[in-house]
């Protein structure tokens, strides 16, 4: 077959250009489809999807402008074991990244792409994450063969045109090649280049694996970038707080994943607080950089949500579901009679006649689920019926607090403030979750997940923190740092907090200690709240299970530290020393206190 010729009005951009066309030599795609992003082309490639079997769509009355995939059962999750981390030396890419030499990773995956697109089409997908008029907004190009892939990418980021005339004739674009292939897990490496700006991935057709400007560019390329410019990249929700007198208050917050961080970033106040107002401006990923007036500022540098489905319902999260009301994809959910999609955890039983995930007839009483428990929603940001105005602002949103949380059972009280930024930096760095039965392995371990990047820092986790560090120098006015728990249980078994919705009586405090108005306890482990400083009003919840949920155990502690320190240890020697003597500190100090 002849070379496809690349050819498009949309840019006249050298090195893309050629570059499209080494990559097109590589691949051999029978046909080259530059997207320019605009409407009716969408409507075309939802076509050829539904043509194709790719896509199927659900009932236009329930679900007007939604369609259901089902993805290979084999490729359903992120694979952190074939997520590669390509840098000239291994040490830069640290103990918690698997690593491959440049050179060898090139080859290899030559060899994989080498005619992985003959037959198929190629879909050049230009794309910007952040702002378009942002100026840390990074163009990325992501070459695909799959028109799932490139319907993702029209929904999660400014996809087209835009991006190309954004780009101009620079050189300086992230250099993104992926294809399914054979879907095989054997064949199958997500591997990043920082150094190349570029990421190559095959053998997956999954989100996190293929829609190559989230997980990939906005957090691992993203962070790599982020150390060397003096900016942050972070695994971050941002929400707005509008109080009754109409103050606008920004909050960043990490928590890894079964946290409920999508839940968080659309919450809806109790009674209690009619007058305030929660609005979302990201629920994944922050950016955030000095302003000129010295406050921190972060743009969420997504357009969509690509959320797990099980467990939305209209009581976790109501602003959810009315944001997957229309023009959504739907990956892996169960299909109703009626054309609509189903869950586990959504409001309603299951239907009779379901189909499942994989297209199969399922029943009530099935022992397998009917959604796959990683299934996703994928909605445009503008959907939420709570976004925030700023949500696009190429200034970003002033961040006043930042929260780290987790889901423990034991230990971690409801709210801490931290002492100062390096304590809070040793917050965020020993956070942990415990393992739900979604996650593979052993339930109700707990695993730490530093500022919940584990899976999506570019580089060493000890240098990253080293930088978290160094930024408070760079912030004259820096946010305040918290810990948060959600999940703390009583001994039978119980949640001791009622969470949802009633988090917004934690998340006051936190506003309020931003600001600076309102009292605190020194404990050995940080600023805590006085009984008096929660609005406790109308909450659903006993005064001793709130005192048990935010009483500090100081045997737990001791306990905590020391397997704080077994994971220090395991960060290896580029982990900052301040984190260690912070560790000792604290632990000397509960020691001393004689409890
Ligand atoms: O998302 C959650 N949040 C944050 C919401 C803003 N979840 C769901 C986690 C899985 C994704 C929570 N689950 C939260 C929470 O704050 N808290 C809990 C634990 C919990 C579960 C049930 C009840 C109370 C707490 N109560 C009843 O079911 C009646
Ligand atoms: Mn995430």
């Amino acid at each position: 077959m002849d070379m496809p010729a690349i050819e498009t009005h949309l840019t006249k951009n050298p090195h893309l250009l050629g570059w499209v066309e080494e990559m097109a030599k590589l691949c051999q795609p029978d046909r080259v489809h530059f997207c320019d992003g605009s409407e009716g082309e969408r409507r075309r490639l939802i076509e050829q999807a539904v043509a194709a079997g790719v896509l199927l769509p659900l009932d236009p009355k329930k679900r007007p402008g939604c369609y259901l995939h089902r993805s290979n059962p084999g490729d359903v999750a992120r694979v952190e074991h074939l997520t590669f981390i390509c840098t000239s030396s291994k040490e830069e890419a640290g103990p918690t990244n698997n690593w491959m030499d440049p050179r060898e990773a090139y080859t290899k995956l030559r060899g994989l792409f080498d005619g992985s697109m003959k037959g198929r089409t190629m879909f050049v997908v230009p794309y910007v994450m952040g702002p378009v008029d942002a100026p840390h907004a990074k163009v990325g190009i992501e070459i695909t063969d799959s028109v799932y892939v490139a319907l993702n990418m029209g929904i999660m980021t400014r996809m087209g045109k835009q991006a190309l005339d954004k780009l101009g004739d620079r050189d300086d674009f992230n250099r993104g090649l992926h294809s399914v292939r054979d879907c095989s897990p054997e064949r199958r490496y997500i591997c990043h280049f920082p150094e190349d700006n570029a990421i190559w991935s095959v053998g997956s057709g999954y989100g996190g694996n293929a829609l190559l400007g989230k997980k990939c560019l906005s957090l691992r390329i993203g962070s790599y970038l982020a150390r060397k410019e003096g900016w942050l990249a972070e695994h971050m929700l941002i929400l707005e707080a509008e109080s009754p007198e109409g103050q606008r208050t920004y909050v960043a917050a990490a928590f890894p994943s079964a946290c409920g961080k999508t839940n968080f970033a659309m919450m809806i106040p109790p009674k209690r607080f009619g007058g305030w107002k929660i609005r979302t401006v990201g629920d994944d990923i922050a950016w955030m950089r000095v302003g000129a007036d010295g406050r921190l500022w972060a743009v969420n540098p997504e357009n969509g949500y690509f959320g797990v489905a099980p467990g939305t319902n209209f009581k976790s999260n109501p602003n959810a579901m009315k944001t997957i009301g229309r023009d959504s994809l739907f990956t892996n959910v169960a299909l109703t009679p009626d054309g609509d999609v189903w869950w586990e955890g959504m409001d309603d039983p299951a239907p009779e006649g379901l189909i499942d995930w994989q297209g199969r007839p399922w029943s009530k009483g099935s022992s397998e689920k009917a959604a796959h428990p990683n299934s996703r929603f994928t909605a445009p940001i503008t959907n939420n019926p709570a976004v925030s105005r700023h949500w696009d602002d190429p200034e970003g949103v002033p961040i006043s607090a930042i929260i780290f949380g987790g889901r423990r059972s034991t230990t971690v009280p409801l709210v801490l403030q931290s002492f100062n930024w390096a304590h809070g930096v040793f917050m965020g760095a020993t956070m942990g979750s415990e393992t739900t039965a979604a996650a593979a392995g052993k339930v109700g371990v707990v695993r730490r997940d530093p500022m919940a990047m584990l899976p999506f820092c570019g580089y060493d986790m000890g240098s990253y923190l080293q930088h978290w560090l160094r930024m408070q120098a760079a912030i004259p006015f820096p946010p305040k740092i918290f810990l948060v728990n959600w999940f703390r249980k009583a001994a039978d078994g119980r949640f001791l907090w009622p969470g949802y919705g009633d988090n917004m009586r934690v998340l006051k405090w936190v506003i309020d200690r931003a600001h600076g108005r309102v009292g605190a306890l020194e404990t050995l482990l940080g600023w805590a709240p006085k009984p008096e400083h929660l609005d406790l009003q109308d909450l659903d919840a006993s005064a001793d299970d709130v005192r048990a949920a935010t009483r500090i155990d100081y045997g737990e502690w001791e306990a905590e530290l020391e397997s704080t320190g077994e994971f220090f240890t395991s960060l290896g020697p580029t982990l900052p020393r301040t984190l260690h003597l912070w560790r000792e500190m604290l632990l000397s100090r509960i020691e001393e206190a004689g409890r």
